[in-house]
């Protein structure tokens, strides 16, 4: 047999993961004993049973190939026989969701999606559990505790394998599949979607440009929307998976997806613009010369399930994040189905999906979705899009504008404000919570404020409570402003301000959406003191 080591590790008190997963700066995670550590708390924490499978894969970054490498012998040590890995340690966050959800007893992946990585950039480790998704506050919440408390971690000296052949090895005690990343993926797209339709779109002249912005989902892309669905060859840009994103920012949205944008806005824009994010699960929605929000993308592609062969009976419910606007809302009650407003992060739509109350589910943070999977999915979104344009014939903006005059238009804009110093963002949140009792009742800016909290949510199917999920201020016209501090930064904090405005009047549908939330803006940054307290005039990205 090879040698089990048990190793003395010091307890590492920083393990707390946030809203998707302990995301850290590379170097941190490449500490003598951080990663091990993490992973021994993660797989004590999941007491996986004998003759369980455990996953494993990630988006490709820097650092991912070793951290593979040290999982599958901590695996191995910690008594599990058969682990299932992406070929090259590489899995897109919903491809692992969809592996694991095939028999696995849980997986690990190897992401901090939208951030930047390579040596100076950041690193990832997320537990999904059996269902697919990712654990729930009270693992993730135990696992802190245990890897703030842990003397030691178990390895073992594997003979040689490799993570590049697919195929079956017996490595010790150990059975490793080494699988094709995108296959069962593909099959199972190939199932929820009407591809000949897509086909047949692609063969009379549509155009897409997907951007893949050198993250993982590349490979997908050009299997499924090239290959098996015949878009032009070069449709999918920036498709090879770099370790460091090719030094971007691998995060679909209008800053940072430059090279699109400015495809799909200029002279000769294609039909059909998208992008997905490092790790596979976020998606950017672009028409000819026009942007769909997240918000938005999600209500039209609820409104237009049923043109979709896999959501074809219609969908039980919905889900949103707190933050994401209310335009799904108009159309579940058009519906006449239940919406459900869940805290930010894919991991609360776990129990409503597994308990069959809701189909799809999405956040305004790029992130759409539904139970065919336990995460959000960005080529899942682009494929229901591309479904329903081959179906009703129509552009993005047409479609998008006809669903604005149906279920009314919610005029949205987000603003970030990255790497402010921990204790002036804490004063921001701190300043807005001692104003929420005297706000209901006050004008603002020319509205009234109906109610101001900070967001509680209670599970309806555990009836788990989550506190402090975000400021809220609701006015009386329907209109709202969210702050909250992000889960997934590494520097200092970044400070998210959501704003939103609901319209409904036919003449009042077109206009920019900077001059709609001019007033709420204002209102937003004056409530706040932002200009005040952090000196920032602008935010870093605005959406
Ligand atoms: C952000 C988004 C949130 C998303 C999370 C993970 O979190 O706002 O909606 O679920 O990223 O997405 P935060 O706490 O920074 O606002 V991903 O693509 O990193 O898995
Ligand atoms: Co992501």
């Amino acid at each position: 047999m090879f040698p089990t080591h048990v190793i003395a590790t010091r307890p590492f008190s920083d393990q707390t993961p946030g809203t998707s997963g302990l995301r850290k700066r590379t170097s941190v995670f490449q500490q003598p004993h951080y990663l091990e550590n993490f992973v021994q708390a993660l797989l004590d924490e999941a007491a996986l049973p004998a003759g369980s499978t455990l996953v494993v894969g990630g988006d490709g970054r820097f650092f991912n190939r070793e951290a593979t490498h040290t999982i599958v012998r901590m695996a191995a040590a910690n008594g599990i026989t058969h682990v299932v890995v992406g070929r090259g340690g590489l899995l897109s966050t919903p491809a692992a969701s969809h592996l694991i959800r095939r028999g696995a007893a849980g997986g690990i992946i190897l992401s901090a999606s939208h951030n930047p990585g390579g040596p100076e950039g950041d690193f990832g480790v997320k537990y999904n559990a059996a269902n697919g998704g990712p654990a729930p506050e009270s693992f993730t919440n135990a696992v802190a505790a245990r890897a703030a408390a842990l003397a030691s971690y178990r390895i073992t000296d594997l003979p040689p394998y490799t993570l590049d052949l697919i195929g079956r090895q017996q490595v010790g005690h150990l059975t490793l599949d080494v699988v094709d990343p995108v296959s069962a993926y593909a099959d199972l797209m190939a199932s929820l979607f009407d591809f000949d339709a897509i086909r047949a779109l692609f063969a009379n002249g549509f155009r897409l440009r997907m951007d893949s912005m050198h993250a993982i989902t590349g490979p997908y892309a050009v299997e499924i929307l090239e290959r098996r669905l015949g878009a032009a060859s070069g449709t999918v840009i920036n498709a090879v998976p770099l370790p460091d994103f090719g030094g971007g920012h691998p995060d679909p949205n209008l800053t940072y997806a430059q090279e699109l944008v400015e495809e799909m806005f200029g002279p000769d824009a294609l039909d059909f613009g998208a992008a997905s994010d490092g790790d596979g699960d976020r998606n950017m929605i672009l028409g000819r010369r026009f942007f769909v929000t997240p918000s938005d993308s999600l209500a039209v592609l609820a409104a237009n399930a049923t043109l979709v062969p896999g959501y074809r009976n219609g969908l039980v419910g919905v889900a949103r994040s707190m933050p994401t606007s209310a335009a799904v809302d108009a159309v579940a009650s058009t519906l006449g189905i239940p919406c459900f407003e869940t805290p930010t992060g894919w991991k609360f739509f776990g129990n409503l999906l597994d308990a069959g109350r809701i189909t799809l589910c999405g956040e305004e943070s790029f992130g759409t979705g539904s139970n065919h999977v336990r995460e959000k999915d960005g080529l899942w979104a682009v494929l229901f899009w591309l479904n329903v344009i081959a179906v009703r014939r129509q552009s993005v903006e047409e479609i998008v504008r006809a669903h604005w005059g149906r279920f009314g238009r919610n005029y949205y804009t987000r603003y970030d404000y990255d790497a402010v110093p921990t204790e002036v963002a804490n004063g921001v949140m701190a300043h807005l919570r001692a104003q929420l009792d005297a706000l209901p009742q006050r004008a603002l800016g020319g509205r009234t404020v109906r109610a101001a909290d900070d967001f509680v949510y209670t599970d309806p199917i555990d009836g788990s409570t989550s506190t402090r999920q975000g400021i809220r201020i609701l006015f009386e016209d329907g209109a709202r402003i969210v702050y909250r501090l992000s889960g997934t930064g590494t520097e200092g904090a970044t400070i998210r301000l959501y704003i939103e405005r609901r319209e409904t009047a036919p003449e009042r549908l077109d206009m920019e959406t900077a001059d709609a939330l001019r007033d709420l803006v204002a209102t937003a940054l004056s409530v706040a003191e932002i200009v005040e307290r952090t000196g920032r005039t602008a935010p870093t990205v605005m959406t």
